[in-house]
């Protein structure tokens, strides 16, 4: 049988991962209609849905049922978008376009977007707990994604990025800045992804990790030179923020040109990585190309 082109597969996993969304938050019209109306607009209808698309792909390369991707990608869309509503309120990032519409402190005020994402991020873990798959699976599930989301992750490297506006940082600095608010999630999405299935062991387990690491870096590498690139009606949110908020970045830090060669280096490592899986692992290399190649 003939490979779906890439094109195809990103329509069918954004139209399977749009429907389970719609159907894992709760509906509109249930009380309290005003949270879940906020919730619902802060994920449905857009997006690029780049980390589901990775869930599919790295479970697609363990034979992962698709039932249960669509509820792992959805718990990792969640979460991302919970971390959307919150960045852009009045405390963080001050911002009043997402996704091509008002933010939804905008949208709703500060306390309802302040509620909404808190109960995303629930509704992530409420999602994972209710898969019917073996027990200690989930659980694993319910730690990788955790630990990405918390602390030690994305909430982490938003401490860190909210601390460093006006300073000069190094490159490793930022790097581990960008490792954790950006990239942990982008990594998790990968090995959700396998643990749908059976989590590959031995050199194809480290070749997925180095893959991961890849990819979660040269996504943020893109968004700084988008950012200080592209124009707000491509991107579909406040462009040229960071150079704005005096924000360090790979373009301050290293200029245009090397960003986009950092990038490009990346996204060759991604591929490198995957050979272990040789052509089986086409799908994770077309959203490397994807993450790098993207124009928003
Ligand atoms: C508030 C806990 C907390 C964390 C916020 C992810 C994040 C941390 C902030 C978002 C700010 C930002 C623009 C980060 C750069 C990388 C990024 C996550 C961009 C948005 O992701 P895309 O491009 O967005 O995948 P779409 O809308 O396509 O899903």
């Amino acid at each position: 049988m003939a490979m779906q082109t890439f094109e195809d597969w990103m329509q069918s996993v954004q139209t399977t991962v749009e429907k389970a969304l719609s159907d894992l938050l709760p509906p509109a019209h249930r009380l309290p209609e005003s949270l879940h109306e906020a919730m619902r607009y802060a994920v449905l209808d857009g997006g690029k849905r780049v980390r589901p698309m990775l869930v599919f792909a790295a479970g697609e390369l363990v034979n992962a049922p698709s039932p249960v991707l669509a509820y792992a990608a959805s718990a990792v869309e969640m979460i991302h978008a919970y971390s959307l509503v919150h960045d852009d309120l009045p405390c963080m990032d001050n911002d009043v376009l997402r996704r091509g519409k008002p933010t939804v402190h905008v949208r709703y005020g500060e306390a309802g977007a302040l509620l909404a994402g808190d109960a995303l991020q629930s509704q992530a873990f409420v999602t994972l707990s209710r898969l019917d798959i073996d027990p200690a699976r989930v659980f694993e599930m319910l730690r990788v994604l955790s630990e990405a989301a918390g602390a030690s992750g994305m909430c982490g490297g938003q401490a860190i990025d909210l601390d460093s506006v006006g300073q000069t940082l190094t490159l490793p600095q930022l790097e581990r800045m960008h490792r954790l608010k950006t990239g942990a999630l982008l990594e998790a999405s990968v090995f959700m992804g396998c643990l749908c299935g059976r989590f590959p062991v031995g050199e194809e387990a480290a070749a997925l990790y180095a893959y991961a690491e890849a990819i979660g870096l040269a996504f943020q590498v893109v968004d700084d030179v988008l950012d200080a690139t592209a124009d707000s009606a491509t991107l579909g949110k406040t462009a040229g923020k960071d150079a704005a908020d005096n924000k360090p970045t790979y373009v301050s830090l290293m200029g245009l040109d090397e960003s986009r060669a950092l990038a490009e280096k990346l996204r060759r490592d991604a591929h490198h990585a995957l050979s272990p899986f040789g052509g089986r692992a086409d799908r994770l290399r077309q959203l490397a190309d994807l993450i790098v190649q993207r124009s928003a």
